[in-house]
């Protein structure tokens, strides 16, 4: 007796019966391979959710020899109960049945099945023998459609073959899945047998708060990261005849390179939220997030618009005026403030006008002191967000039963890419809010306005991956 729900995955060699367990089961390390044949035992893999089982989906090898099965169990004349016992008992030593019973031994155990065919070819006879031989069984079964390609000339055909053999067919592309269609999947599977429709709801449930909790993590996660580098600066002392171009150079590549670095623990962070372990970060070739973090090109792309940056500007309290163009501000983009010292010149790189208060920053320095950073434009807050989310966006849309060859495209096309610039204006102004609190250190106004930043951020993480 099972305790929890459990599926067996089934079907022709190669149709992507392992693809479809990675997916639902969020396992990357499942092996999936173009080489029919790949599965040739059954193993049971578990959804721990909150440190418990709740369903488990087994991959099984593909049939091998469907018509002396069927014809076996044709004849079979004890009680059906008993059938499957019967076939392993008189088959578990054949060298020519080996994946039969592997397969049907799950089933015999007591989990239903998931029957998985890839529908772009025509149906053969040895199809309808699977068919049948699932139906024998008397378990509670589904069918899913994996179209591997777009071909659909013959979904008819199967389609009417499905509904004799079938409690229920859906379709289901088990490369690109996101986690609403596992919950339809799951929704499916509840309507196939009485008796597991209410633990299913439970699976389900249990699924919805897993997800919303990982989402609830990622706000979090991306609110500390934000919290932390936008007051993040590099301080020095200078002394005598010091080269001071050459140490705010220094200082400079210094802080950019702990913003990297706290970037890509973020990505990491998010990556392990949805169990990518095996597949890194796949981006497409043209994705922004594989350029640097301080280049043009990540400037030019993301972020807002001159006119919504201005009445943002105005909306949170900074000079009102032109925003700098970031591609035009000298030989490094010029984003940090650089503070203190006899600086003189270098105190404003970029004109134009300024969130941060600068002679509030610089007031601890004294004349010996250098400090550069932080970010002196509200474009950084924006930047840093555009780039979490279409991080996430990733992490989410990559399917664990990836083949090698496939890459999901950044989710905007043309234009600004940022999907900040669609947000609304108070959500903006709430940004901007925690920009210029938390790079002029005021740390209680920070922290009511970062509680309020996570609640937004939770519910665009929601809308994103609602569809
Ligand atoms: N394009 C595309 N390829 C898919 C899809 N599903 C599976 N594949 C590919 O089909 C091949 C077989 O996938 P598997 O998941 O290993 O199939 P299987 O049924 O487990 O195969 P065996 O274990 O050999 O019986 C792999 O190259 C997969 O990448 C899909 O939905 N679309
Ligand atoms: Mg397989």
């Amino acid at each position: 007796m099972i305790a929890h729900p459990s599926f067996a995955v089934i079907g022709h060699p190669n149709e992507g019966k392992s693809s479809v367990v990675a997916t639902l089961v969020e396992n990357d390390r499942i092996r999936i391979s173009p080489t029919p044949g790949e599965t040739v035992e059954s193993t049971s893999y578990p959804v721990i959710l909150d440190g418990e089982t709740v369903i488990s989906f087994v991959d099984t090898p593909g049939f091998q020899n469907p018509l002396q099965t069927l014809g076996w169990m044709r004849k079979y004349q004890g009680p059906s109960r008993d059938m499957l016992a019967a076939f392993l008992r008189e088959f578990g030593d054949d060298p020519g049945m080996t994946h039969e019973c592997e397969l049907l031994r799950p089933v015999a155990a007591g989990s239903g099945v998931i029957y998985v065919v890839d529908a772009s070819r025509p149906l053969r006879r040895v199809d309808r023998a699977e068919m049948e031989i699932l139906r024998l069984t008397g378990r509670p079964r589904m069918a899913i459609i994996n179209c591997k390609t777009g071909e659909e000339g013959f979904l008819e055909e199967w389609k009417e073959e499905f509904r004799k053999h079938f409690n229920m067919v859906r379709t289901f592309n088990a490369v690109r899945a996101t986690f609403a269609e596992r919950m339809r999947l799951l929704e499916s599977l509840r309507s196939i047998d009485q008796d597991w429709e209410q633990a299913l709801t439970r699976v389900q449930e249990a699924f919805v708060r897993d997800w919303d909790r990982r989402l609830r993590d990622c706000a979090a996660l991306a609110c500390r990261f934000l919290s932390e580098v936008l007051a993040m600066s590099e301080t020095t002392s200078l002394s005598e005849g010091i080269d001071r171009n050459a140490v705010e150079q220094r200082l400079t590549m210094r802080l950019e390179a702990r913003i990297r670095k706290a970037e890509s623990e973020l990505h990491r962070a998010v990556r392990a939220h949805f169990r990518h372990n095996v597949f890194q970060a796949d981006l497409p070739e043209q994705s922004v997030l594989r350029q640097d973090l301080f280049s043009r090109a990540t400037w030019r792309v993301l972020g807002l618009t001159r006119t919504q940056l201005a009445f943002t500007a105005a909306a949170a309290g900074g000079a009102a005026g032109a925003m700098v163009d970031m591609a035009t501000a000298g030989h490094s983009l010029g984003l940090f403030a650089v503070l203190g010292g006899a600086v003189g010149g270098l105190a404003a790189l970029v004109k134009g006008e300024d969130l941060v208060n600068e002679r509030l920053l610089g007031q601890r320095l004294g004349s010996q002191g250098l400090q550069v950073g932080p970010v002196k434009t509200v474009q950084w807050v924006y930047v840093l967000l555009d780039r979490f989310l279409l991080y996430f966006w990733h992490a989410i849309n990559w399917a664990h039963a990836r083949p090698a060859d496939h890459v999901v495209q950044d989710p905007e096309k043309g234009g600004k890419l940022g999907l900040t610039s669609a947000w609304s204006r108070e959500a903006r102004k709430l940004c901007a809010d925690f920009y210029t609190a938390r790079t002029e250190g005021r740390e209680e106004k920070s922290a009511e306005l970062e509680v309020r930043l996570e609640q937004f951020l939770d519910e665009e993480l929601h809308r994103l991956s609602s569809s």
